[in-house]
């Protein structure tokens, strides 16, 4: 009898925890829809398989802060990794010299940012902060054959393009936005898009041209 007490104990108390726990989760998820949408939609290129994309928001009302921590870019077997950098306006990149030969960063002129690093070894972190959106292109005077991007956005809404040029921005706040592609090979005009609450908005970049 006393052995059947407590498992009843067990049960109504499990059950106490979950039906609240249940209902929290249905109300976060009703929330979590009406408060946001998403954008998705393909990039119909051949070129961006080898070539990934940025799909970004060029502006959303707000203040979004640079994150906290450092982003981290890194040169290693002669290339720079990652090759494409989003990141929020005010962010702070660590270069990384992990290769054994010397390395250098520099911006060419037509770059958001301007500055040279100078050239350094290996194991030496060099950083920069970014305080002008666009992109900025990273070479090595060292090694001509290194490229890389930082893209410095207004806000954390983007994406990069999968293999199959597939790509998803989610958690949008709802509004009318202007989307932004940007590739290295290639330009495409930015499209109008209206983000409602609980959907999902299709885009399409099929108006691709190579860039000079
Ligand atoms: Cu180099």
């Amino acid at each position: 009898m006393k052995k059947r007490q407590t498992l009843n104990n067990f049960v109504y108390g499990f059950l106490l925890l979950l039906v609240p726990t249940i209902f929290f989760l249905m109300a976060s998820d009703i929330l979590a829809q009406e408060g946001s949408g998403k954008i998705q939609g393909v990039i119909k290129s051949p070129y961006v398989k080898r070539f990934p994309a940025l799909i970004f928001i060029d502006h959303v009302d707000g203040t979004y802060p640079p994150p906290a921590e450092k982003v981290h870019v890194s040169q290693k077997d002669l290339l720079f990794a990652p090759h494409i950098n989003p990141i929020l306006n005010g962010t702070t990149v660590d270069f990384t010299n992990d290769d054994t030969v010397v390395h250098n960063v520099f911006t060419p002129p037509g770059s958001a940012s301007g500055f040279n690093l100078g050239n350094y070894g290996q194991g030496v972190a060099k950083s920069y902060t970014f305080n002008n959106l666009g992109v900025s292109t990273l070479l090595c005077s060292v090694h001509p054959e290194m490229v890389a991007f930082v893209i410095v956005l207004q806000n954390p809404y983007y994406a990069i393009s999968d293999n199959a040029g597939n790509f998803l921005i989610d958690n949008v706040p709802p509004g009318t936005y202007q989307i932004k592609f940007w590739n290295e090979k290639l330009e495409a005009p930015p499209q109008s898009v209206t983000v409602v609450a609980g959907k999902a908005e299709t885009v399409t970049f099929n108006d691709l041209k190579k860039k000079d």
